[in-house]
């Protein structure tokens, strides 16, 4: 049977405003509200138990699958990377084309291809992410850089362990990756000994909107989340893109995605890292 894997079918029109632009450029996020329709939320929601317990509709395995039932610590915030290879649902959110315009416009970009997906579940209970900038773990590319859309499958609270962003630290420089992402004691900790900042001297924002809501936040923008002491589960997510003209760095490799590097040649090959949106019009074929 073939498979319709048009990523097309969920979109939206959203525009950002004058707003929104001046609020990314000053605190390093913005918040776009009901950007996934109540219908695509429900279904994206039915996606997680299959996905964490290793049904994968197209037959392909995630990159990266970091909690699987049966096997790890339900305390632990489960994790899947680039589960568009797998399943229809996370692939038409992460590649609407809509999300790749936005990210290009923010970032003065000629387009975006997806760099990586992250399909997050925080369960009550569940740990912390420890606070991080995705920059720093761009040094396999050139541009070394990522925008990201960051999208609640929930409605989210404080104390639910949602998405926190540090105001304005997308105007620090780009430091080392932390080197305790999960489950950290202090998600908070790295940061402060990293950047030599202490919390309290810090705007730090906890994100709390209504499910379908998206965050586009800057490479360089500190966040993280807390444990979730609510009582309800926060299920999310993300769209990581890089520049349409991003290509592999000929000086580091990253252990896991270098290996769609091909020989002799340092162009990214658009089966794996698909062109969401160009200005030209072009888009990845195979995506719609
Ligand atoms: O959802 C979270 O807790 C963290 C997500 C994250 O690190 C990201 O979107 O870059």
């Amino acid at each position: 049977m073939a498979i319709a894997l048009n990523s097309n079918s969920m979109t939206n029109k959203i525009a950002l405003t004058e707003d929104h632009i001046t609020r990314f450029s000053e605190d390093g996020f913005v918040v776009v509200e009901n950007w996934l329709d109540a219908k695509t939320v429900e279904l994206a929601r039915e996606r997680f138990k299959p996905l964490f317990s290793g049904q994968f509709e197209l037959g392909i395995q995630p990159d990266e699958w970091n909690w699987r039932e049966g096997r790890d610590s339900p305390e632990l915030t489960r994790q899947i990377c680039n589960a568009w290879k797998s399943d229809r649902i996370i692939r038409s959110i992460v590649l609407m084309e809509n999300l790749g315009r936005i990210c290009a416009v923010l970032k003065g970009w000629p387009g975006a291809r997806l760099n990586q997906d992250n399909v997050i579940w925080k369960p009550a209970g569940a740990s912390a992410l420890g606070f991080h900038q995705d920059d720093s773990y761009q040094s396999w590319l050139t541009p070394p850089e990522m925008l990201t859309c960051w999208m609640t499958l929930d409605d989210t609270l404080a104390e639910q362990g949602t998405i926190e962003y540090v105001r304005g630290s997308h105007l620090w420089s780009t430091s080392q990756p932390i080197k305790q992402f999960h489950a950290p004691d202090d998600p908070l900790a790295e940061l402060e000994s990293v950047t030599g900042r202490n919390r309290n001297d810090l705007d730090i924002v906890p994100i709390v909107v209504n499910a379908g809501s998206a965050v586009f936040h800057h490479g360089r923008t500190w966040h993280g989340s807390k444990a979730n002491t609510g009582a309800l589960p926060r299920r999310s997510v993300v769209s990581h893109c890089m520049s349409s003209d991003a290509r592999f760095s000929t000086t580091s490799t990253s252990s896991i995605y270098s290996r769609y590097k091909k020989t002799g040649t340092d162009e990214m090959d658009e089966s794996f890292f698909p062109i969401i949106y160009r200005q030209d019009g072009y888009r990845s074929p195979e995506l719609d």
